[in-house]
């Protein structure tokens, strides 16, 4: 085992070792065992919807049982990762939906909406009345407006309005407005089914309604909605890496997507009382801490530390020292319940689409929330006794994360004139290129965190400011490119100069996944702030996600492209490419019609390079001319590269 193919992170390889010494299983050795991977798969050519299958495209059977040819089965197959990643985000939003109006309708004490400024700009935006009514009054009914959006019989997505007014033209055009979000998902599932939608442009274009209506819809709703329950998210510092777990504290860690449970865990943790209690147990208190997007969201909002990204889960469990773990939905791996099944940690399952085979399910009901989530905190307290030997990793980092679009708007302009136009001067005059949003997952395929933070160096080295969101935002925290002191030593000048002057990082950690809906609301308002162009795609503007793992992350590239943006993925991790025909469209018929475009590149320098070729070429398109100084600075700069 060459643990540097691993990971480049030294907790990580520390705990990768460790486990290998004591003879325990993880994802490496799992990626080993299934290795050589099927080559079929691979490039998206079997097919397995019918019985009379399931059916591989070869040149000996160019041909499904059912006349189905390669076009219409790859599409087929990337039509319906798309529904399932939609189906992730949009049924979190719904959950969080429903809590929402439970809150509102106080049926539960333990969740209150925090955020009144924002509910009433939402309740503006969506045509209710906020004169005289209370906030509970008002929440009731953007809460149900919102719940009406996952399943409503008639109309399409009251949040697609968002977008620049041509960007919806085209959509209309293009037949891609999104209806519910529900009809869409079912509609993906119905056509990918054995005879029904076999022209592969048809279906390649219900993936765009189908993502639009995530993007735009489920996790656009799901955004807004924690926003107002929980608080918007401000910029704060946070701690990141396996070294926040604590050695002398009850470790209670959250695990999952969603916020309901993150959040009452999080809260009861806190509570006096339960921190006496860790006391009389023998610890010094209790330490939560996160994983994955839920981490992610648990920052933004207290500041409590994430302990990992996706491939850090079973080294966390594997220091000996978790007392709890909580997850809930997506991401979760199941082989946590093995690896925990070696020490003390109790697992437990709190969702209730999500359980596993042996491991203790206690669900997390809105109305009685914080009783559960004491109890859970409560088994954590009384299992610390059970810790045997520990080994944690002392690796940490701190950055600042949190950002919103009214938090960068704040700290570009002050918070009587909130607004993007310092960011478009700056990107007019030259002294930031663009904008690249660097998201997603790590991939076991590829030595753990090396894409995001490669492909971030080298950007805001040239100048380009950096977005960041889900486990791409974790990997660039564990190596402190999220603390700006640092991050600024790699910026280009005139990025630098910006970012001095605002004082804002020149990467900026925008939450989990969900939260790649605020990307859209700033690219919507980036455009409407004027000077450069009148939609998405004419923005200097780039995505990137080289270590996608989930369907979540090919819905998010979708309704990015659908959008207008060109999306980078890794072509070693883009299982669509058996079929020709499909490709070509993806990768370059697709802008025709919508404006963006896939774009597939493994090496993360040179996905970076591309990324600000297309950020220049969309600059001599707006006709942008670079200021005398920038020029100056520019040469020097390139000398010193
Ligand atoms: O939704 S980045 S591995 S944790 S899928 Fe999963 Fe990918 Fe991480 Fe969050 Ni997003
Ligand atoms: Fe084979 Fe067609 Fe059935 Fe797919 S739908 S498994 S291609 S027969």
């Amino acid at each position: 085992m060459d643990v540097k193919k691993r990971s480049g992170d030294k907790a990580a390889q520390e705990m990768i070792e460790h486990m290998a010494e004591k003879g325990q299983e993880n994802i490496w050795d799992r990626l080993d065992a299934q290795s050589p991977q099927c080559g079929f798969g691979k490039s998206g050519v079997c097919c397995r919807i019918c019985t009379m299958g399931p059916c591989r495209i070869s040149k000996k059977a160019p041909l499904g049982v059912c006349g189905a040819d390669v076009d219409t089965i790859v599409a087929r197959n990337f039509l319906r990762a798309v529904a399932g990643g939609t189906s992730a985000h949009s049924d979190h939003g719904r959950t969080v939906a429903e809590a929402f109006v439970a809150a509102a309708r106080e049926e539960t004490k333990d969740y209150k909406m925090k955020d009144i400024a924002k509910l009433h700009a939402l309740a503006k935006e969506l045509g209710v009345e906020t004169k005289g009514r209370t906030a509970n009054e008002i929440g009731i009914d953007v809460g149900e407006i919102a719940l009406a959006e996952f399943g409503k019989s008639r109309g399409t997505q009251l949040m697609t309005k968002r977008a620049p007014k041509p960007r919806q033209k085209i959509w209309e055009k293009q037949g891609v407005v999104p209806r519910a979000i529900d009809r869409e998902v079912v509609e993906a599932i119905h056509r990918s089914t054995m005879g029904v939608d076999q022209d592969y442009l048809s279906l390649l274009n219900h993936a765009s309604r189908t993502a639009l209506a995530d993007g735009w819809g489920g996790s656009m709703l799901a955004t807004e909605l924690q926003d107002i329950l929980f608080g918007t998210p401000s910029p704060g510092v946070g701690e990141v890496n396996l070294g926040v777990i604590s050695k002398d504290e009850v470790n209670i860690i959250v695990h999952g997507h969603d916020p309901l449970m993150s959040e009452i865990l999080a809260e009861a943790a806190s509570l006096p009382e339960m921190v006496e209690k860790a006391k009389q147990a023998g610890a010094k208190g209790i330490a939560v801490s996160g994983l994955c997007c839920t981490a992610n969201e648990l920052l933004a909002r207290h500041g409590i530390p994430i302990a990992g990204n996706f491939l850090c889960q079973e080294l966390a469990i594997a220091t000996g020292a978790v007392e709890m773990m909580a997850v809930d939905v997506q991401c979760v791996m199941q082989g946590l319940a093995k690896v925990a099944s070696h020490y003390h940690t109790k697992l437990f399952t709190t969702a209730h689409q999500a359980k596993m085979t042996d491991v203790e399910h206690v669900e997390i009901d809105e109305k009685d929330a914080l009783n559960i989530a004491k109890r859970l905190v409560i088994a954590a307290i009384d299992n610390y006794k059970n810790r045997g030997e520990i080994k944690i990793p002392d690796d940490k980092e701190t950055g600042v994360m949190g950002f919103t679009n009214e938090s960068i708007k704040y700290m570009l302009g002050g918070r009587f004139r909130a607004s993007y136009r310092p960011l478009n001067d700056n990107i007019i005059n030259g002294k930031i290129r663009g904008i690249a949003a660097i998201v997603g997952c790590s991939n076991p395929k590829v030595p753990m965190d090396s894409t995001p933070l490669a492909m971030a160096k080298e950007l805001i080295k040239r100048d380009v400011l950096v977005l960041t969101t889900g486990c791409a935002t974790v990997a660039c925290g564990k190596r402190a490119m999220l603390d700006s002191n640092e991050a600024l030593k790699l910026a280009g000048s005139g990025l630098r100069q910006v970012c001095e002057t605002v004082g804002i990082p020149p990467i900026l950690a925008c939450g989990s996944c969900i939260d790649n809906s605020r990307l859209l609301v700033a690219t919507a308002e980036i455009v409407a702030e004027g000077g450069l162009g009148e939609d998405i795609n004419e923005l200097p503007l780039a995505g990137a996600c080289l270590e996608s793992i989930t369907e979540k992350a090919l819905a998010i590239g979708q309704y990015f492209v659908a959008s207008g943006v060109k999306v980078f993925f890794s072509d070693a991790l883009f299982p669509f490419q058996g079929s020709d025909n499909v490709m070509e469209y993806l990768l370059g018929g697709i802008s025709n019609d919508l404006g963006g475009q896939w774009a597939l590149e493994s090496d993360p320098v040179k996905a970076a390079e591309l990324m600000l070729e297309h950020i220049e070429a969309k600059r001599v398109a707006l006709g942008l001319k670079d200021e005398t100084e920038r020029k100056l600075l520019g040469m020097e700069e390139r000398r010193e590269l």
